[in-house]
């Protein structure tokens, strides 16, 4: 097991299980009407996002995708405004027009969450360009999805990336279906990471479900791409925990492959991490208590937020 600093591994664990209660509040909420339209869970998909992120500095950006509650909330994004922006209120990292599947915030360098399959890619390889050019010495982390990549966009852009050493890490979650379609059905490599391959970039595929595995897996790619030596593919294993979205029952997941994911629980394993290091059951309570707090107080925020205002509308809109 690697030898992770506690602190480290107490930040990890409270942002993990921070995102797991916003979700399943969330749930809760689209239950009786307060969040419309679609939710796409990232249940027992945390650690990627925890891991991936933990590795960056708050100047590195992050470009994600329609299953994207858990790489804002680790990039920073405070509870309270990000369920506001499910629910659709005004105070909303995007005024509550973004919803679940565009939440966005330029302060905190989420490039974006999107409801198009892989159209994030494009957008993260374009950053990396403009980062080049400024002379910066930022980092872009493109979430993407197995799905993503059988998307013609997907190989473009992961080629381009390559033929200029842009400084971007691809994190390809690979939760094993594209919503009923199991990966088996429209991939023929064993690995997702060996498409990496084509394009020249190195290619490695992680347990997803462990924080700090993604975390050591990220370490070398975030130095290589800072350094300005180019892109890598890093394929995180996970599974989702229900259906692919709220209103899908998930009845094509084999009942005994679920099981056997969530026996391997990313917030678990993480608590297991901590109890292996010494750390007592009494903190990770305490932990637990104060993550339940805070996502008890952005449900009621979010409640207590105003619907955006019909004459606000056009704001932010412009015409050429
Ligand atoms: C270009 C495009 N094609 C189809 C869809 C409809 N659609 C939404 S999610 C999805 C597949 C999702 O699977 P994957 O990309 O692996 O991501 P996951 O939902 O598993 O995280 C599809 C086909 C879409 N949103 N965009």
């Amino acid at each position: 097991m690697p030898d992770v600093d506690i602190d480290l591994l107490e930040r990890m664990y409270t942002t993990a299980r921070t995102i797991r209660r916003f979700e399943e509040r969330a749930v809760e909420q689209y239950r009786v009407g307060n969040i419309r339209g679609y939710l796409h869970l990232y249940l027992g998909e945390e650690a990627i996002a925890v891991g991936a992120i933990a590795g960056l500095e708050p100047d590195d950006y992050i470009v994600s995708t329609h299953r994207g509650h858990g790489h804002a909330l680790a990039k920073g994004h405070e509870p309270g405004p990000m369920m506001a922006e499910l629910f659709g209120r005004a105070t909303g990292y995007c005024g509550g027009r973004g919803g679940s599947m565009h939440v966005a915030s330029g302060a905190l360098r989420n490039l974006g969450a999107n409801g198009i399959v892989a159209a994030g890619v494009p957008i993260a390889v374009g950053a990396a360009m403009a980062v080049r050019q400024r002379g910066g010495r930022e980092v872009v982390v493109d979430f993407c999805s197995d799905g993503s990549s059988a998307n013609g966009v997907w190989h473009e852009a992961l080629n381009m990336a390559s033929i200029w050493d842009l400084p971007v890490v691809f994190v390809l979650e690979n939760n094993q279906f594209a919503v009923s379609t199991p990966i088996s059905a429209s991939a023929r490599v064993a690995r997702l990471s060996e498409r990496a391959a084509a394009y020249g970039m190195p290619g490695i595929t992680v347990d997803g479900n462990d924080a700090v595995a993604v975390h050591e897996a990220m370490r070398e790619p975030i130095r290589r791409a800072r350094a300005g030596e180019g892109p890598t593919l890093v394929e995180c294993m996970t599974y989702r925990h229900g259906g692919h979205h709220v209103n899908d029952p998930g009845l094509y997941l084999p009942p005994d492959e679920l099981q056997r994911w969530k026996a391997h629980d990313p917030v678990d394993v993480l608590r297991a991490r901590l109890l292996a290091s010494g750390v007592p059951a009494g903190r990770i309570a305490e932990i637990d208590a104060s993550v339940e707090a805070t996502i008890e107080e952005a449900v009621r925020f979010a409640e207590a937020s105003p619907q955006p205002s019909v004459e606000d509308f056009l704001a932010e809109v412009s015409a050429l």
